[in-house]
């Protein structure tokens, strides 16, 4: 049975790979931070295969430690402050475990090692945050960065660095750059959830209006469920290397809520829609349009579902939460 170890699995990735890698035959570890991790214990009946791992980013020894005591054949670094907004605020943690974690993880990598033969393998969850204010459009693995927030300068560490330690160390090492990927598990606090969320609420009578901060940026949007194939697909290659994972799509701000809302039947959404300077961010990123061709060609790897299919499945999936609820 192979062995994966995943950093992040609480988050949306970590519970969708985890759930891929279980029906694929893995033994699941997952790293748990703290103790009495309330957003573990929340997973616990939905995912009870995954087998908690303690640990932190923030600790080395707890890495190696964990390498030691689980011997995974592939890891899955996931973790991070992933929220860009809150990055702003807490630039030095963000750096901390989004860009150092990654060092630590390859460290923690490079001293256990696994099997002479069966080296382990590693995969770092990059993002197309670290393109930013774009060079080229589309983006491709090639093009270069731009990082926009203290998040975005932390992933382009994290590429770089295992780049690095593959050229360095002969480490079995891949970076995945994933543009935008969503669905029923993304946090509420970004910004397709927290629209999905407000239309089925605003349908529901349960919510008046929706407040948020620039609606002028567009990106390029995949379904979460689709990109962590991606992931695995990785790591499977003869030779590692770094991957651009998109749909070669991009749609605005207006158009998400403009889909969202219809599809609870309201039209005139400009109604219900007021903008606050406080969800606005120092500096944005306006626009990501990514190249999958790599992807496509060397990974075998198709996304399978598009932009309105996955706003209608996250609509849908609103409306039966908050349908409970009243
Ligand atoms: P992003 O996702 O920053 O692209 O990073 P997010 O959904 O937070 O923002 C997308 C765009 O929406 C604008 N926006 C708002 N965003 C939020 N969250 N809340 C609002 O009220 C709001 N109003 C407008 C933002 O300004 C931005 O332009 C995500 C994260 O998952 C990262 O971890 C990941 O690396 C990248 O995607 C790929």
């Amino acid at each position: 049975m192979p062995r994966a170890f995943i950093t992040g699995i609480t988050g949306q990735d970590g519970q969708h790979l985890a759930e891929f890698l279980h029906g694929k035959g893995y033994e699941v570890f997952g790293m748990v931070k703290g103790q009495n991790n309330p957003k573990f214990t929340a997973m616990r009946d939905e995912f009870p295969y995954v087998e908690p791992v303690p640990g932190d980013l923030a600790d080395l020894p707890s890495l190696v430690k964990a390498m030691e005591l689980t011997q995974p054949d592939e890891v899955y670094n996931l973790g991070a402050i992933s929220f860009v907004a809150l990055s702003f605020n807490q630039a030095e943690l963000t750096a901390n475990i989004t860009g150092l974690g990654v060092l630590r993880m390859l460290e923690a990598v490079r001293m256990v090692g696994g099997a002479q033969n069966n080296p382990i393998r590693y995969y770092q969850a990059s993002s197309s945050e670290m393109f930013g204010k774009v060079r080229e459009i589309p983006q491709n693995e090639r093009t270069p960065f731009h990082p926009r927030s203290p998040y975005g300068c932390a992933k382009v560490f994290g590429h770089d660095i295992t780049v690095n330690y593959r050229e360095s160390y002969d480490l079995y090492a891949c970076s995945g750059i994933l543009f935008n990927h969503e669905g029923p598990r993304r946090g509420l606090e970004f910004v397709t959830r927290k629209v999905t969320n407000a239309a089925a609420r605003i349908k529901l009578g349960l919510q008046e209006e929706l407040v948020l901060g620039n609606l002028d940026f567009k990106r390029d949007w995949g379904y979460a469920g689709d990109y962590v194939k991606a992931m695995w697909l990785m790591l499977q290659q003869d030779e590692p290397d770094d991957y651009v994972v998109a749909t070669g799509e991009t749609h605005s701000g207006e158009e998400l809520v403009s889909l969202a809302f219809s599809e609870v039947g309201i039209d005139d959404w400009q109604r219900y829609v007021r903008q606050d300077q406080k969800f606005f961010r120092p500096a944005e990123v306006d626009l990501l349009i990514g190249d999958p061709s790599k992807a496509q060609t060397k990974l075998g790897w198709t996304r399978e579902v598009d932009f309105p299919g996955l706003i209608k499945m996250m609509v849908a999936n609103d409306l039966r939460i908050e349908s409970a609820k009243r």
